[in-house]
């Protein structure tokens, strides 16, 4: 891997964060070289997004530091995404996860590859991470309770990685787990959730560049409530997606069993695609809070990558497949 020193971000110097110590000594210095030439092919692709933001003419430049994918938001404080999480397994108020994920042990750690594959097994995660260049992008990240955050992620892109195991023809969605282990994750002793929890997608949805294997937020290691040692970072779909802390990759045939989906049925279905005009049940989804701002702001389709991943949904009724 090959060191780079990246131009300070102006989130690192936002206003609102320069007496924060933790983020005024940070490290700038990233692994990874390619992240701003990854996915150079669709350069714009959140273009519909930026320029809404920007106001169409006489729009301030992007910065040059961008790669194709990042948001050029303001990202939320550290101290923010990583004080106030979802992670049912360390509990399931807001600051549960920060105070209990302690106990969760990330190394050594590995992951199950199976299913329909020509290599599946069991993969150590220094050896499913060590060919990949780790990149940093910037995510908007909205989650179906009607908040958001804006987010620097570093990992790599998932397809690059499913590619490796060399999935079958008949592998049409891929599945995940979380780690199943009620000492490590007190959470696990309530039946909250059919644990362990599961999502998946389909494997065309995995495989488009957007799609990541986090391992990092911020320049660092991700904290154990964020997901540690490796999350999903899907960031067109509702934050339940984006499953955290992954022992198991399965390819399969056939749709796959999913948690949210099952516990709640009448909520979202296995897409769960943000969608300004389909309303959660008990609350609209057409507006949302970026955690940090006081007032709301819209919802865009797709959380403001629609340029990019609508041609995926071509075809489908979006209000009926959410
Ligand atoms: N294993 C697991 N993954 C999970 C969750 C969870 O409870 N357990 N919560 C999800 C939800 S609802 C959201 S919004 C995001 C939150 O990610 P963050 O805490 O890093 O912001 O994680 C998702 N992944
Ligand atoms: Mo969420």
């Amino acid at each position: 891997m090959t060191h780079r020193i990246r131009i300070r971000h102006g989130w690192e110097v936002a206003e609102r964060e320069v007496t924060d110590p933790e983020l005024y000594l940070r490290r700038r210095e990233f692994l990874g070289a390619t992240g701003a030439l990854a996915g150079g092919l669709v350069l714009g692709a959140c273009g519909s997004s930026e320029s809404e933001a920007a106001g169409a003419e006489g729009a301030p430049a992007r910065r040059a530091d961008l790669g194709p994918w990042d948001t050029d938001e303001t990202p939320t404080s550290r101290e923010d995404a990583t004080r106030y999480n979802n992670f049912y397994e360390f509990g399931t108020g807001k600051e549960d996860p920060a105070r209990n994920a302690g106990t969760l042990r990330t190394r050594p750690w590995s992951v199950a590859v199976e299913g329909e594959v020509a290599r599946p097994g069991r993969v150590a995660l220094e050896d499913l991470l060590k060919p990949h260049a780790r990149e940093e992008r910037i995510y908007r990240l909205r989650c179906v309770e009607a908040w958001s955050m804006v987010i620097p992620w570093l990992g790599i892109p998932l397809g690059e990685v499913l590619k490796r195991f060399e999935p079958t023809s008949k592998a049409k969605y891929v599945a995940f787990d979380t780690l199943l282990d009620p000492e490590q994750m007190p959470g696990q002793r309530r039946s909250v959730l059919d644990w362990p929890y599961r999502e998946g997608l389909r494997l065309d949805e995995a495989m488009h560049p957007l799609s990541l294997l986090a391992t990092g937020m911020y320049g660092e290691d991700l904290p154990n409530q964020n997901g540690a040692p490796l999350r999903l970072v899907v960031p067109w779909k509702y934050g339940f997606k984006s499953i955290k802390s992954i022992v198991r990759i399965r390819f399969t045939a056939e749709q796959p069993y999913t948690s949210w989906s099952y516990e709640a049925p009448s909520e979202y279905g296995f897409f769960a695609n943000v969608n300004p005009e389909v309303d959660h049940p008990r609350w609209s989804q057409k507006r949302e809070r970026r955690i940090g701002e006081f007032r709301k702001r819209p919802t865009l389709p797709f959380n403001g990558y629609a340029e990019s991943v609508a041609p995926l949904y071509a075809g489908m009724d979006l209000r009926k497949h959410y």
